[in-house]
C-alpha cells in the first residue's frame, strides 16, 4: 500500500521535564524535640530521545505532533523521600533520520534501535536535608527543580536503501519490488504511479539488502520537473542502482535514448548519484521487440551489466540479483561520518552575560545563571540568600555594579524582572496591577517608596 502522506522533513519543538522540587520539611516525632531537617530531593526530569525504528517510512506522525514533551520529575517527600525521576519520552523515528540544529547536522540515525538524546531533563531540587552543614543545622531551603532543556530541531529524511531503482515512468520499477520483495505498492499502466518511495527487503541467495523504488523520473526531473526531483535525495544514500528500461521507451523517447537522459539526470542532481555504480535491466521482455532493444543497449553500453527480464513475469530476475549482490559486495556500507558536533551545542556558553537595556533596565542571561534563578525559591529568604552569595561569587554581582545597578534597579531575567538589592529581591511583576487587560508597571518612583514603606514596616515590628 502507498499512502500520500510522505513526509520527509519536519520542525519539532521539544521540551525536556522539568526536575522535581526539592522538600523544605522537619522531623516532627513526640519525643524529639529538635527534629532536624528531612525534606527529600526531586526526581530528575525525562530526558527526550530520538529512536531509530526500521518500521517507520515516513516523519508524518511528527508532523501531527511536532511538540515533544517529557513529564517532570516528582516532588521530593519529608523524611528524605527522593522524588521519582520521570521516564525518559522515547520517540520513534524512521531509519535515515538526519537530526538539524541551525542548519548543522548533528546526528545521523543509521542504525536499527540507535538512540539520541536530543533534550536533556533537569536534575531534581535538593530538599533541605542536603543544605544542612554544621553552620546552618536547620536550612529553611530546598531549591525548584532544574528546568529541562528546551531546543528546536529539524528532523530530515533520507531513506536507507542499499539498492535504488531508477527509471523513466512506467518501466516496470515497482513490479520489479514486487517480484523481488514482500512490499506492494501501486503497480499501474500509466506513469506516474508511485508518488512515494517504496522500500522492501529482498533475501537473494542469503543475501539480505533494501530495495528502494521511487516516482518515475522524466527529463528536466533535476531541475524540479515531474516528481522525480525531490525523491533523487532518497537514493543518493544507495550503493548500486538498478535502472529499469521499458524497450517501448516513453512518451516517444526512443528506449536506447532513453538511457543516456535519465544517466544526465542523475549527473545534473548530484555527482554522488552519477558515481555510483550502476545495473542496466531491460524489463518486459515478453513484449515485442524487447530483444531486439536489450542487443542494441547490450551493445551500446558494453562496460555496463545489462540484463533482459520480466518484472511481470519474474523472469530473468536471478542473474539481476546475483550481479547486485556482487557489486554490494564491492561497495560495503562506507563507516557512518561521525555526527558533526553542532557548535551551537557544543559551544561553552558564557557564565552570564549582562546587557544594559535603554530605559535603566539591565538584562541578564546565559544557561548557567537562568538555570540558578530558575531553581531558586523566592519565597525563602534563606534561597534568596544563596542566590546572592553566588552571585558575589560569580563576580555577576561586581559586574552589575558596573554597569550602574542600584537599590530598586530593575533586572530582567528569565523573562521576568526582579528589583535589585544587592541580590535578586522581590519579582517586580508580581506587584504590576492589570489594568483593562494590560500589564501595567510601577514607576520606579512607586516602587521605591513601596520598598520604604515595607522596611520602616519590619523596623516597626522589630522595635
Ligand atoms: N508486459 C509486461 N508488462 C509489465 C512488466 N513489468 C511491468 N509491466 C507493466 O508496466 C506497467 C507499469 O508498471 P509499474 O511497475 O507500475 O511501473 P513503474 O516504473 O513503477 O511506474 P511509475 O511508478 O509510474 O514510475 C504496469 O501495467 C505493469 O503491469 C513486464 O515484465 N511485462
Ligand atoms: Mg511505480
Amino acid at each position: 500500500m502507498q499512502s500520500n502522506s510522505f513526509l520527509d522533513r519536519v520542525k519539532i519543538y521539544v521540551k525536556a521535564g522539568k526536575g522535581g522540587d526539592g522538600c523544605l520539611s522537619f522531623r516532627r516525632e513526640k519525643f524529639i524535640e529538635f527534629g532536624g531537617p528531612n525534606g527529600g530531593n526531586g526526581g530528575k526530569g525525562g530526558d527526550v530521545i530520538l529512536k531509530a525504528e526500521p518500521n517507520l517510512t515516513t516523519l508524518q506522525e511528527l508532523a501531527y505532533n511536532p511538540h515533544i514533551e517529557a513529564k517532570d520529575g516528582a516532588k521530593g517527600g519529608t523524611y528524605n523521600k527522593y522524588g521519582v525521576g520521570a521516564d525518559d519520552k522515547i520517540v520513534p523515528v524512521p531509519l535515515g533520520t538526519a537530526i538539524k540544529k541551525d542548519g548543522v547536522v548533528i546526528a545521523d540515525l543509521t542504525t536499527a534501535g540507535q538512540e539520541i538524546i536530543i533534550a536533556r531533563g533537569g536534575r531534581g531540587g535538593r530538599g533541605n536535608q542536603s543544605f544542612k552543614t554544621h553552620q546552618n543545622t536547620a536550612p529553611r531551603i530546598a531549591e525548584i527543580g532544574q528546568p529541562g532543556e528546551e531546543i528546536t530541531l529539524v528532523l530530515e529524511l533520507r531513506v536507507l536503501a542499499d539498492v535504488g531503482l531508477v527509471g523513466f515512468p512506467n518501466a516496470g520499477k515497482s513490479t520489479f519490488l514486487t517480484a523481488i520483495t514482500a512490499a506492494r505498492p501501486k503497480v499501474a499502466d500509466y506513469p506516474f504511479t508511485t508518488l512515494n518511495p517504496n522500500l522492501g527487503i529482498c533475501t537473494h541467495k542469503g543475501k539480505s539488502f533494501v530495495t528502494a523504488d521511487i516516482p518515475g523520473i522524466i527529463e528536466g526531473a533535476s531541475e524540479g520537473k515531474g516528481l522525480g526531483h525531490q525523491f533523487l535525495k532518497h537514493i543518493e544514500r544507495t550503493r548500486v542502482l538498478l535502472h529499469i528500461v521499458d524497450p517501448a521507451g516513453f512518451d516517444g523517447i526512443d528506449a536506447v535514448k532513453s538511457i543516456k537522459i535519465i544517466e544526465d539526470e542523475l549527473k545534473t542532481f548530484s555527482k554522488e548519484l552519477a558515481k555510483k555504480p550502476r545495473i542496466i535491466a531491460v524489463n518486459k521482455a515478453d513484449t515485442a521487440g524487447a530483444e531486439d532493444v536489450f542487443k542494441k543497449i547490450k551493445k551500446k553500453y558494453a562496460a555496463r551489466p545489462v540484463f533482459l527480464i520480466s518484472a511481470a513475469a519474474r523472469g530473468g530476475l536471478g542473474k539481476t540479483l546475483d550481479e547486485i549482490v556482487k557489486t554490494l559486495a564491492a561497495n560495503p556500507v562506507k563507516a557512518a561520518k561521525p555526527a558533526a558536533a553542532g557548535p551551537a551545542v557544543h559551544a561553552i556558553a558564557p557564565v552570564f552575560t549582562i546587557s544594559p537595556l535603554d530605559d535603566g533596565r539591565i538584562q541578564i542571561s546565559g544557561k548557567k545563571i537562568e538555570e540558578f534563578i530558575a531553581m531558586t525559591n523566592f519565597a525563602q529568604p534563606e534561597a534568596v540568600e544563596r542566590l546572592g552569595k553566588i552571585f558575589k561569587k560569580i563576580g555577576l554581582e561586581k559586574a552589575l555594579l558596573k554597569h550602574g545597578a542600584t537599590d530598586g534597579t530593575t533586572i530582567v531575567a528569565c523573562g521576568k524582572e526582579f528589583e535589585w538589592n544587592g541580590g535578586l529581591g522581590a519579582e517586580v511583576s508580581a506587584e504590576a496591577e492589570r489594568i483593562g487587560g494590560r500589564t501595567v508597571r510601577e514607576s520606579k518612583a512607586q516602587r521605591l517608596a513601596k520598598r520604604k514603606a515595607r522596611r520602616e514596616k519590619k523596623k516597626g515590628l522589630q522595635l
